[in-house]
């Protein structure tokens, strides 16, 4: 089977991962990857590399009829934060991508569609512990919104037109390559760069507010994964639960400490709180680990580790 995989919105901060992850696997020439700008070095010479603006219908088929494009990994998104501000802008980038990668399968002009949804669908009404897979769902962000709708538009695109879309609801993700932008769990990455240059992190939500989290490594795995597993095992259609790790930022802070014992926190908590406060704190992704496998590695301890070495100035 001839395989060409598109990767829209490669610049960010899964994209990059995970452009790198599917050249290794399939072979640089077999992946294209694109985005709104253009990203960092490595990427931009490691396979062919196309601007695009996913909300165009237009540019987008032409670059997935040129390429010949069976697999589309749709990355692009504007996190919650950042959604917050811009709703209209959020909106139509979160759901028009989406519709038209959606559109692009249903014409059969694609074969496969990767497309993350988050732990965001959740709100408040949510069960904070062990959240199940099928359970109250009234998310109070502009994000989490777009999310929700999201997957009931994928669910309806498999069920009415058999479009093959394959969903994970990422957890806040933790990575040392890129930087996550406009997300409410990008404290758990800043931290790392604030602990080894300052020695000190000014935490924007406070000490007690846990979520759930995972290692990049674990999340990219994860949708490559669902994306080869036969059809047939990939039963929800919607988005799948995805757990690893949950910790709140005074937990953080302790195992950074192990590191460097001189580590000091502070607490400012601003608009970003009253979201993370509307998310749960622990998943309960048994779906995901029977249908298709899912298993996470990396602890806290082990990410904290790994996160410290690959960040720290080389002597
Ligand atoms: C965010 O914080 O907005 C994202 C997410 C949990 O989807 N990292």
């Amino acid at each position: 089977m001839k395989k060409r995989i598109l990767i829209v919105g490669a610049c960010g901060q899964i994209g990059t991962e995970l452009t790198g992850a599917l050249r290794a696997k399939f072979g640089d020439h077999k992946v294209i990857a694109s985005d709104i700008r253009e990203g960092e070095d490595a990427l931009m010479k490691g396979g062919p590399f196309e601007i695009l603006d996913a909300t165009d219908y237009f540019a987008l088929e032409d670059l997935v009829m040129r390429h010949e494009i069976t697999d589309v990994y749709l990355m692009a998104a504007m996190l919650s934060a950042t959604a917050e501000k811009f709703p209209m802008k959020a909106w139509n980038l979160n759901m028009n991508s989406l519709f038209n990668v959606l559109n692009l399968a249903k014409d059969h002009k694609i074969e496969k569609v990767f497309w993350p949804s988050s732990i965001a669908v959740f709100g408040s009404t949510t069960p904070k512990s062990d959240t199940p897979q099928r359970t109250i769902m009234e998310p109070s962000t502009v994000y989490g919104i777009s999310k929700q709708t999201g997957e009931r538009w994928c669910e309806y695109y498999h069920q009415k037109f058999g479009v093959d879309v394959r969903s994970v609801r990422y957890p806040g993700l933790i990575s040392y390559k890129t930087l996550p932008g406009g997300g409410t769990t990008d404290y758990a990455v800043d931290i790392f760069h604030k602990a080894l240059k300052h020695g000190k992190y000014i935490s924007f939500l406070n000490s007690e507010s846990t979520l759930p989290m995972m290692f990049m490594d674990d999340a990219i795995r994860a949708t490559i994964d669902i994306m080869e597993s036969p059809s047939e095992k990939v039963k929800i259609r919607s988005s799948y639960n995805l757990g690893a790790i949950s910790f709140s930022p005074a937990e953080i802070s302790e195992e950074i400490k192990t590191h460097l014992p001189e580590f000091e926190m502070e607490y400012q908590p601003d608009f970003r709180q009253a979201i993370a406060d509307s998310w749960p704190q622990s998943i309960d992704d048994s779906d995901a680990r029977q249908d298709w496998g899912w298993e996470h590695q990396f602890d806290l301890k082990a990410t904290t580790k790994i996160m410290l070495d690959n960040l720290k100035p080389s002597e």
